[in-house]
C-alpha cells in the first residue's frame, strides 16, 4: 500500500503523517518533528475523517445553494458594504489552522485589494504576546529554538505549558532525552499541577501571573552571581541597566513561592549553561504576557544563552500553521512576509508585487476589538474562515450576540453545525485535512506539506480557492487567477525574494527552486542557520533590547479562573469530538477545584457547579483536586452549546486585553462559585446521536453511540416517556427498577434483543460505569444485569478510559497494578495502555504514585 505523506492538522509540533484513505494513519519515521512518533489525537486522525455532521454545500440562510449564487453573493455584499461605508466596514476573522496558501491569499485580499487591516486571527487568542516580545527584544518575530535544542539543552524549564497534553510528541521526546542523560532537569512554572509536572524535578506553582516578579527575581539573582555574559551583552544588548533596575524593583513575594523554591530555580539555572526556557498560553494568555515574555528573553539576553545549541527562549507555537500564518502577515498589525505596516517603503513594495489598487494604511482591529465593532454596528460584512469565535473568544455570549448583528456574515467551515455557523448566512463547505493541498509551518519554522489523501467531499473547495473565487467577482480577478496551491506558494516565495533588500528575518530563498510536489519538510531560513549565532538581531543598530518589566499589584478575590485544554480534544471539538476513541476521556465539562474550596461550598464528588461573572455563567462538573491551588479554579476551553447546556466557558471569560498584544486574559479572572442543586441527576447512553433539552446536559461520543450527562430542577410526571423523548427512542420495550426511598430510577430500552438505551436518574450524582453502561449498547444483556449498573459478571468494570488508543480504563490498570504491574512499561506489557501513541504515560505515572483522583465523569 502507497501511504500519503502529508502532516498532522493538529499541534504546532507539526508531526509527519502517513495516510491512507481507509483510516490507516502512522507516524512518518522521516519526519524530523517526531521520527514516527504521534500523541492519541494524532493517532485517532483516521476516525476524524468520515463526512458524518460536514458541510458539503454552500448553504444561504439555511438553505442549499450552488457556489455561483453563494459566491455571487458574498462579492455583492462586501463590494456593497465597502461602496456605502468604506473599506474599514468588512473584516475577515482567520485562523493558524488554514495553511499558508489559504492564509496569504485572505491577506492579500484584505490589505491590498480591498484597503483595510481589518483581518485579524484566532492567533490574537495564541501567539500575540509572543509576537510583540520577539518585536520588542529582537525587532522581528524570530523563533530562535529548534527541537534539537530540547534535546541538548541540561536545563528545560516550562513555562504556562503543559507540553505533555499540548505537545505531546515534543514531551515524549524530552522524556526520552532526559532518560539517555539522567542529569538532564526539568522546571515545570504553572500554578496547577498537571500531567507535564510528572517529568518536572521541581515545579513551581506560581502564583497566576508572577510569571514577571518571577523572571525578574531570576534577573536580579544572576545579576548579584555576576552571571551576565559582559562580552555579549556590551556588543549585542541595548536595555541590560534599566531591565536590571525594574527587576531589582519587583518583590519576589509577588510569585507566591517561597524562598527555598526561588533559591533552588535562581542557582539551578544560573549554574546550567544550556537553558531553554519553554513557554506557552500561561505566559501568552494574560494582561501582562508581553512582559512575561520579555521578562523571560531578558534572561536568556543577559546571559548570550540564546542562538546556541541546547540553549534559548522557545515560544511553542499551539496550532499547525500558527507559524505559517505570522510568515504571510496574518494578524491586523502585520503586513506580509514579516514586513511591517507602518513603514511606508515596505507598504510601496507590497504593493508594487501584487500590482494592487490599494494598500492598508493603518493596522486593523485586532480580534476583542473587531468583535466589539461587530457589537458597535460598525461592521457590516464579517466573514470567519476555519475558526470558531461564538466559542473561542472571551464573552462568548457578548461574542455571538455581536456577531448576530452583523448585518452579512458568511464562515467557511468543515462542519455544517458550530455555534458560530448557527449565526451566519452565508457557509461556505471547505475542504478539510485529507481532502486538501498546502503547507504548514511548525514549532521550529519548518515547513511541510499537507497533501490530500481523500476526494473532496460534496463540492467542498480548498480556501484558497473560495477566497480566490470571492476575489475574483469582486473584480480582481487577474492577481488571483491561481489554479492550484503551488501557484500561491510560488507567489509567496516570490514575494519574499522581491523584498529581501528589506532586514528582516524571514528569508524563504531555500524554498526558491523547490518542486512543492516534492517538498521535503524544511526549516527556513536555512536547515543549518540558527538565528542570533552571530549576536545579530533585527534592531536598526543590529542589537537585541532588554525590556524593563514591572509587576502590577494584582487583586485575588475568593476564586479566579484558569483556563486550557484536554489531552485528547481538540478546541472546540469539531474534529476530535467525532471519536468514539478519544470522547472517554474527560467526558464532561469539569472544573477542577481545591479539596478545601469544595468544602467551603459544600460540593460533594461530582457536585454540579455554577461559575459565574458579570460575563455569564457555566456550569460544570466538580473533579475535587489539590492539583488546583485553593481559591483557583480550572476549566477547559472545548465544550461547546452543540455539546453542552452551559459548558462553554468562554460564556464566563472577560474581554481583558494585553496593552502591546492585544491578546485577551483567558487564564486568570474572577469568578464567583456555587453548587447547583438539580431534583436529579441523570446518564444516558444510546446509540443514536442525543440532544437533551434538560437544564444540565453534555453529550460525548461513545464506541457504541453517545452518552449525554444530565440534570434538571424539575422532576419528571412520568419518567419513562421522559427517558423516551431524552433518548428520541419512542420504539423498544422498557424495563425499569426504581427506589423511590433513594430517589433512583433505571432504565432499560430493548428493541429485537438488543439495549438501545440505558438511563440512570438519581437525586444524587449517578454513581454507575459509564465504560461499562456504554458498553453494553448494542449487546443482548438481559436487560436486569445491565440494570445493575456495570457489565455482565465475567467482565469487570473497566473504569474510565485512561489509555484512548487501546480504550484501557483505570480499573484494569489498577487491577495490573496490584498483580505486580509497577512500571508504566510493566503496565503496558500487562494491558497494552500506554504502549501506541504514549500520550497516557503521564497518567500511568501519576497512576503508579498514587491512587489518582476521580476524573470527571466517574
Ligand atoms: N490536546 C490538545 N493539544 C493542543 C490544543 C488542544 O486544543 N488540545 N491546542 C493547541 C493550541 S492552539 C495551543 S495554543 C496549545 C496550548 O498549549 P498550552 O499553553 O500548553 O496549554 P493550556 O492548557 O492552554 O495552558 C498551559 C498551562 O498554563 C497554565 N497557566 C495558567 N495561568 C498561568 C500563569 O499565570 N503562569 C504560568 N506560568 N502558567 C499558567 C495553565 O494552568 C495550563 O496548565 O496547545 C496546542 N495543543
Ligand atoms: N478560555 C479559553 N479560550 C481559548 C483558549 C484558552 O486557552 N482558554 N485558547 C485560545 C487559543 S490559543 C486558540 S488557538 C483558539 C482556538 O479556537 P478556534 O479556532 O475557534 O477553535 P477550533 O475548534 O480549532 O476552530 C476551528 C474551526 O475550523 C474548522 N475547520 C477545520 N479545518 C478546516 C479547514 O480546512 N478549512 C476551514 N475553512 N475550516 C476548517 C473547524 O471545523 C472549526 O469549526 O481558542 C482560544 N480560546
Ligand atoms: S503531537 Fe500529536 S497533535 Fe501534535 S502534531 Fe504530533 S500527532 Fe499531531
Ligand atoms: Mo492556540
Amino acid at each position: 500500500m502507497t501511504l500519503t505523506r502529508t502532516t498532522c492538522p493538529y499541534c504546532g509540533v507539526g508531526c509527519g503523517v502517513l495516510a491512507d484513505a481507509d483510516g490507516t494513519i502512522k507516524g512518518d519515521p522521516d519526519h524530523p518533528a517526531n521520527f514516527g512518533r504521534l500523541c492519541s489525537k494524532g493517532a485517532a486522525l483516521g476516525e476524524t475523517i468520515d463526512l458524518e455532521g460536514r458541510l458539503l454545500h454552500p448553504q444561504i440562510n439555511g438553505k442549499q445553494a450552488d457556489w455561483d449564487t453563494a459566491l455571487d453573493l458574498v462579492a455583492a455584499k462586501f463590494k456593497a458594504a465597502i461602496a456605502e461605508h468604506g473599506p474599514d466596514s468588512v473584516a475577515f476573522y482567520a485562523s493558524g489552522q488554514l495553511l499558508t496558501e489559504d492564509y496569504y491569499v485572505a491577506n492579500k485580499l484584505m490589505k491590498g485589494f480591498i484597503g483595510t487591516a481589518n483581518i485579524d486571527t484566532n492567533s490574537r487568542l495564541c501567539m500575540a504576546s509572543s509576537v510583540a516580545g520577539h518585536k520588542r527584544a529582537f525587532g522581528t518575530d524570530t523563533v530562535p529554538g529548534t527541537y534539537e535544542d530540547l534535546e541538548l539543552a541540561d536545563l528545560i524549564v516550562l513555562v504556562g505549558s503543559n507540553l505533555a497534553w499540548c505537545h505531546p510528541v515534543l514531551y515524549q521526546r524530552i522524556a526520552a532525552a532526559k532518560e539517555t542523560r539522567p542529569n538532564m532537569r526539568v522546571v515545570n512554572i504553572d500554578p496547577r499541577r498537571t500531567a507535564t509536572t510528572d517529568l518536572a524535578d521541581l515545579h513551581l506553582q506560581v502564583t497566576p501571573d508572577g510569571d514577571v516578579a518571577l523572571f525578574n527575581g531570576l534577573l536580579a539573582h544572576l545579576a548579584d552571581a555576576q552571571k551576565f555574559d559582559e562580552e555579549f551583552t556590551q556588543c549585542h544588548v541595548n536595555g541590560l541597566g534599566e531591565a536590571v533596575e525594574a527587576a531589582r524593583a519587583s518583590d519576589p513575594a509577588d510569585t507566591g513561592l517561597s524562598g527555598q523554591d526561588l533559591t533552588a530555580f535562581f542557582t539551578l539555572w544560573a549554574s546550567t549553561k544550556k537553558v531553554v526556557t519553554v513557554y506557552s498560553q500561561g505566559v501568552n494568555q494574560s494582561a501582562c504576557g508581553t512582559d512575561k515574555v520579555n521578562a523571560i528573553l531578558n534572561c536568556h539576553l543577559a546571559t548570550g544563552r540564546i542562538g546556541k545549541p541546547g540553549m534559548g527562549p522557545f515560544s511553542v507555537t499551539g496550532q499547525p500553521n500558527a507559524m505559517g500564518g505570522r510568515e504571510v502577515g496574518g494578524l491586523a498589525n502585520m503586513l506580509a512576509n514579516h514586513l511591517e505596516l507602518d513603514n511606508a517603503d515596505h507598504r510601496q513594495a507590497v504593493q508594487t508585487f501584487w500590482d494592487s489598487p490599494a494598500i492598508c494604511t493603518r493596522p486593523g482591529l485586532k480580534a476583542v476589538d473587531l468583535f466589539q465593532a461587530c457589537a458597535d454596528g460598525k461592521i457590516k460584512a464579517l466573514w470567519v474562515m476555519s475558526t470558531n469565535p461564538a466559542v473561542s473568544l472571551p464573552d462568548a455570549d457578548g461574542v455571538a450576540a455581536a456577531i448576530a448583528k452583523v448585518p452579512f456574515v458568511v464562515t467557511s467551515d468543515i462542519m455544517e453545525k458550530t455555534d458560530t455557523n448557527d449565526l451566519a448566512h452565508v457557509l461556505l463547505p471547505a475542504t478539510g485535512w485529507g481532502e486538501k493541498d498546502g503547507t504548514v509551518t511548525n514549532s521550529e519554522r519548518r515547513m511541510s506539506r499537507q497533501r490530500a489523501f481523500l476526494p473532496a467531499p460534496g463540492v467542498a473547495k480548498p480556501d484558497w480557492q473560495i477566497i480566490s473565487d470571492v476575489a475574483t467577482r469582486m473584480g480582481f480577478g487577474a492577481a488571483f487567477a491561481y489554479q492550484n496551491p503551488a501557484d500561491v506558494f510560488a507567489e509567496y516565495i516570490a514575494l519574499d525574494a522581491a523584498v529581501a533588500h528589506f532586514p528582516r528575518d524571514l528569508d524563504l530563498s531555500i524554498f526558491a527552486d523547490a518542486d512543492y510536489a516534492k517538498l521535503i519538510p524544511t526549516q527556513w531560513p536555512r536547515n543549518d542557520k540558527r538565528f542570533f549565532a552571530d549576536g545579530k538581531f533585527y534592531h536598526p543598530d543590529g542589537k537585541a533590547r532588554m525590556i524593563a518589566v514591572q509587576t502590577h499589584a494584582l487583586s485575588h478575590p475568593r476564586f479566579t479562573l484558569n483556563t486550557g485544554r484536554n489531552r485528547d480534544q481538540w478546541h472546540t471539538m469539531t474534529r476530535t469530538g467525532k471519536s468514539a476513541r478519544l470522547g472517554p476521556h474527560l467526558a464532561e465539562p469539569y472544573v477542577e477545584m481545591h479539596p478545601e474550596d469544595a468544602a467551603y461550598l459544600g460540593a460533594s464528588p461530582g457536585a454540579l457547579i455554577h461559575v459565574e461573572s458579570i460575563y455569564g455563567r457555566a456550569t460544570l462538573r466538580t473533579l475535587i483536586t489539590p492539583r488546583v491551588a485553593k481559591g483557583q479554579l480550572f476549566a477547559p476551553m472545548h465544550w461547546t452549546r452543540q455539546r453542552s447546556s452551559h459548558g462553554t466557558i468562554n460564556s464566563i471569560t472577560a474581554p481583558v486585553t494585553d496593552p502591546f498584544s492585544g491578546q485577551p486574559a483567558l487564564k486568570f479572572g474572577a469568578v464567583t462559585a456555587e453548587v447547583y442543586k438539580p431534583k436529579w441527576y441523570g446518564f444516558l447512553a444510546s446509540n443514536t446521536e442525543l440532544t437533551p433539552q434538560t437544564p444540565y446536559a453534555a453529550i460525548a461520543r461513545t464506541q457504541t453511540g453517545w452518552q449525554a450527562e444530565l440534570a434538571s430542577g424539575r422532576i419528571p410526571a412520568d419518567w419513562e416517556t421522559e427517558a423516551r423523548t431524552l433518548s428520541g427512542q419512542g420504539e423498544g420495550d422498557v424495563s425499569m427498577q426504581s427506589d423511590p426511598t433513594t430517589g433512583t430510577v433505571r432504565m432499560a430500552i430493548v428493541e429485537n434483543g438488543l439495549i438501545t438505551a440505558l438511563f440512570f436518574g438519581s437525586s444524587n450524582p449517578v454513581i454507575v460505569s459509564r465504560t461499562a453502561i456504554n458498553d453494553l449498547i448494542g449487546s443482548a444483556t438481559a436487560p436486569l444485569t445491565a440494570l445493575a449498573g456495570r457489565s455482565a459478571s465475567d467482565q469487570p468494570d473497566a473504569g474510565a478510559t485512561v489509555c484512548a488508543c487501546f480504550h484501557v480504563g483505570r480499573n484494569t490498570l489498577l487491577a495490573a497494578a496490584a498483580n505486580g504491574a509497577r512500571t508504566v512499561t510493566a503496565l503496558g506489557e500487562a494491558t497494552c495502555a500506554g504502549t501506541n501513541c504514549g500520550s497516557c504515560k503521564p497518567e500511568l505515572t501519576a497512576l503508579l504514585a498514587e491512587a489518582s483522583l476521580p476524573m470527571a465523569a466517574e
